[in-house]
């Protein structure tokens, strides 16, 4: 090897060495890894044609005047960019990149322009401490006889907070929990709803409520970008447990960065009395970093496409109900379940415990199931279940897929008080903790 070609083979690969660690580093930071796609296929691309044009340069010059050979080296680079170069470079500026997709709307990418957005203005973005909401947090059954018209004022924010210890996501909310808050009306209620967007989000948002009758459950008037608010009313005319959920598009992934939550229609005669309510949902979300990987998560589209969550959780994050739901043995408990989805059916259990009473898929005034083991909750449904307690313990609330505990969806009850051994009676083992 001559003096010269030593050099190029030295270029070459100085070149190839400069990018492999460019693309080892882009691993480790997030918004680099934004780019590891275009960056791979556009420097594999100009790496290849370039080798190919002084290739072609290096033969043709061997037999031919230098200006032939240049010539025909330009055209062919020239050409191969014009081949190659509308598959190497994305159509819109969007993240993810390339993605493709046959939705009514707008496919699952983010503007890029807000993910560039998102990753300067990260750390000045409102932390939430804790982003389940409570599952004590519900207003008290409606005690009025009569129709009433009724204010309701949501804000949707886009904030930061843990989904497990070390492991952040850019949660997109109502009132800056998952889920939502409870929302309670009475059939017949007339609902004047207010949907404010945060001024420091970056996304347009809207609100579907199920319960609504009218275009888009409402989505359809209530469009609103950054800093805006908009008003609709409707008459609340079935009763019924509904999920509501941000409907702007791409639906799914507003869903899948925990924009639902649940409201109640109660009926005119109102439900059964009970001793406590919780409020309990599960959804999934979908981070590029595998299960446990700390730090900020991307949202992965790919995923939640294949349907395939990294977590999937109660209210929100890993042990959002822990330590939370409490009752003392003898109250008559009541659960209203939710499910914002976005691609799984949960079947809600309570491990230990039967439901004296399921309205199913948060159905009111038809036909009840008694005695339920495990209730199907769809993707954006609901149901009720209610039942007596009566032996203290620990009870865990599951989906019975029962892998998707080890993504996180369990929580546990805590009942209080003393034993009843005529109905459970036997010797705890101390080394097992689930009890
Ligand atoms: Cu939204």
């Amino acid at each position: 090897m001559d003096k010269s070609s030593k050099k190029y083979v030295v270029i070459i690969l100085g070149i190839f060495l400069i990018g492999l660690s460019i693309l080892l580093f882009a691993r480790q930071v997030e918004i680099l890894s934004l780019f590891k796609f275009v960056f791979i296929r556009v420097f594999g691309l100009v790496i290849s044609l370039g080798a190919a044009g002084f290739f072609i340069f290096w033969i043709i010059r061997k037999f031919h005047s230098l200006k032939i050979a240049a010539i025909f080296s330009v055209i062919l680079v020239g050409v191969s960019f014009f081949l190659f170069m509308p598959y190497a470079f994305p159509e819109r500026l969007q993240y993810p990149f390339f993605l493709k997709t046959f939705g009514p709307s707008d496919g699952p990418s983010l503007p890029l322009k807000n993910v560039l957005t998102f990753f300067l203005k990260q750390s000045n973005m409102e932390r939430v401490s804790d982003i389940a909401r409570d599952p004590n947090d519900l207003p008290p059954p409606i005690t009025r006889i009569s129709p009433e018209r009724v204010k309701i004022e949501l804000e949707t924010q886009e904030v930061i907070a843990e989904m497990a210890d070390g492991v952040k996501f850019n949660y997109w909310t109502f009132n800056g929990t998952v889920p939502g808050p409870f929302l309670r009306v009475r059939e017949g209620d007339t609902v004047d709803l207010t949907l404010k967007n945060s001024a420091s989000s970056l996304h347009h948002h809207n609100i579907d409520l199920h319960a609504v009758t009218g275009p888009g459950g409402g989505a359809a008037v209530t469009n609103i970008a950054p800093g805006e608010s908009k008003t609709f009313t409707f008459k609340a005319i079935n009763p019924g447990l509904y999920v509501y959920h941000c409907a702007h598009p791409n639906v799914a992934t507003h869903d899948a960065h925990g924009m639902y939550g649940l409201i109640l229609v109660e009926p005119k005669e109102g439900l059964p009395k009970v001793d406590k309510e919780f409020y309990v949902m599960q959804g999934e979300f979908y981070s590029t970093g595998g299960l446990g990987k700390k730090g900020l998560q991307i949202f992965d589209a790919q995923k939640m496409l294949d349907g395939k969550p990294e977590y999937v959780v109660f209210n929100g994050r890993v042990g959002g109900l822990n330590s939370k739901m409490k009752a003392q043995v003898g109250e008559k408990i009541r659960i209203f379940v939710g499910n914002g989805g976005v691609n799984f059916i949960s079947s809600f259990h309570v491990i230990g415990e039967i439901f004296d009473t399921v309205y199913p898929e948060g159905s009111m005034g038809g036909a009840m199931f008694k005695n339920v083991q495990t209730t199907l909750v769809p993707a954006g449904g609901s149901a009720i279940v209610e039942f007596d307690t009566e032996v203290p313990g620990k009870y865990i609330l599951v989906d019975h897929a029962l892998s998707r505990l080890d993504r996180g969806a369990w929580g546990v009850l805590e009942l209080i008080g003393e034993p009843s051994k005529d109905i459970f009676d036997g010797v705890f083992d101390i080394n097992n903790k689930s009890h």
